[in-house]
């Protein structure tokens, strides 16, 4: 008998299995990413709760002074196969960094508290011997200090991203703006070994990542301190202060395990939700992000912007459900979600976060179905998740109508979800 979609799930994620953490994919990605751990997490839980919470440790050994997780935390023998590496951050001169690990100096979306209340739940004993919770909990109040302080960079309650790569969703066509402004000649020559494992037209441009260098270079020359005034890229983002506000859900429950306060979580989450209200833009029926520097809000419909709909307390949350469920995403006749707008001139189907289904997105978008209570349409979306990633070998992302795979194969959250998925009980946050 073939092995099962859970079993081949699983020997990837023991493929990419260091000993301490979970890589996203052995070539392409051979480092730790933040948000990636994360997701792995969520997954591994349902067959090793112990080693879940080991990645999320790994993950949190990486931990600033000033309490932001790094989006990578480098294998020192691995920094000829990823650009940027620990060469080019020198993370270890920077204040207030790690002395133990190198790291990159930028973050990703924090779904972190998300992900240890998750791993707690499913092995409450467990986590209780390894005092997972309260060894977690100050570093993640540290965390989420620093996006509340540090980065309220527009100073209206949200937190802003500092470089495309801290959206977790690089080349998303709500950069394109704003990167028009950023300088394309960065004083390093940089390389692109990511080009060895994916095929060029499906990845970030040269012209791309000039910019994504110089804007990279600017911000660890001034010492990754969040103080530049002049820096030119500053970007409220829905998802990653969506994923900010479900995490202040989560440490509200790990703060009442805790015998803690809650209160200041449950309030943090509704301002946040708020806050998020002025990134609504009724032409899309979605949320947009903020350009801090120009303040507009840039009226494309991503996928970034129907996740805000993960919010229980939404006050649009019918009209986000409609453009899910509608002509611009699943209605289109997709498979998955795609990441753009399917009736944009400019979408591409096959490029990166330009069009593509990435399996994360589409596990996120169930769950905000789940929660509210559209459980058939999350059902019939995480059945076409586990199908995709089962018949590609579980790729980095697909085409959204063919369903072909793209970038590169046995990626980690995408097993890792197909995992959770398959075991879960029913969709929601905190299933
Ligand atoms: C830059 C690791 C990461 C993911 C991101 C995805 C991609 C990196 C890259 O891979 O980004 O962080 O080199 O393109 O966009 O979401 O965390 O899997």
């Amino acid at each position: 008998m073939p092995p099962s979609v859970a079993a081949r799930a699983i020997s990837v994620l023991e493929a990419n299995w260091t000993g301490s953490h979970t890589l996203p994919a052995t070539g392409l990605y051979p480092h730790q990413w933040s948000w990636d751990s994360a997701f792995i997490a969520i997954g591994l839980r349902r067959v090793s709760p112990r080693r879940a919470g080991q990645e999320l440790d790994a993950l949190l050994a990486g931990q600033w002074a000033d309490g932001r997780i790094p989006q990578i935390i480098f294998d020192p023998h691995r920094d000829q196969d990823y650009s940027p590496g620990s060469q080019f951050w020198q993370s270890r001169t920077m204040p207030g960094s790690p002395d133990v690990v190198d790291t990159a100096g930028l973050v990703q979306p924090p779904n972190h508290a998300w992900a240890v209340w998750k791993v707690h739940a499913a092995d409450p004993a467990e986590s209780t011997r390894r005092s997972f919770l309260e060894r977690t909990y100050p570093q993640l109040l540290a965390w989420h200090e620093y996006l509340r302080t540090r980065r309220d960079r527009g100073g209206r309650g949200l937190a802003s991203i500092v470089h495309p790569w801290e959206s977790g969703t690089d080349n998303s066509p709500l950069w394109d703006d704003a990167l028009a402004r950023v300088p394309g000649t960065p004083q390093h020559v940089f390389e692109r070994p990511d080009l060895l494992h994916a095929n060029a037209s499906e990845r970030p441009s040269d012209r791309e990542y000039g910019r994504y260098f110089w804007l990279a270079e600017r911000y660890r020359d001034h010492n990754c301190d969040d103080q530049d005034t002049e820096y030119p890229f500053l970007l409220e983002d829905p998802l990653f202060n969506s994923l900010y506000a479900i995490s202040e859900l989560a440490l509200a429950r790990i703060a009442s395990e805790l015998g803690r306060d809650p209160e200041p979580h449950l309030r943090r989450a509704s301002e946040l939700t708020v806050a998020l209200g002025e990134l609504f833009v009724e032409s899309i029926g979605s949320y947009g992000a903020r350009d801090v520097t120009s303040g507009q809000v840039v009226a494309k419909a991503t996928i970034n912007g129907v996740l805000p709909l993960l919010l229980p307390d939404l006050p649009t949350a019918e009209t986000l459900i409609a453009t899910l469920l509608g002509p611009r995403f699943l209605g289109s006749g997709a498979q998955l979600v795609p990441s753009y707008d399917a009736t944009a001139a400019d979408l591409e189907p096959e490029l990166y976060w330009r069009g593509p289904a990435w399996f994360n997105m589409a596990w996120l978008a169930a769950t905000a179905l789940g929660v509210h209570g559209r459980q058939d349409a999350a059902e019939e979306l995480g059945q076409n998740l586990v199908r995709l990633a089962d018949v590609n070998d579980f790729p980095e992302y697909v085409e959204p109508w063919i369903g072909s795979p793209h970038g590169t194969r046995r990626f980690s959250w995408t097993a890792a979800l197909t995992l959770e998925t398959l075991r879960h009980d029913g969709w929601g946050l905190f299933e």
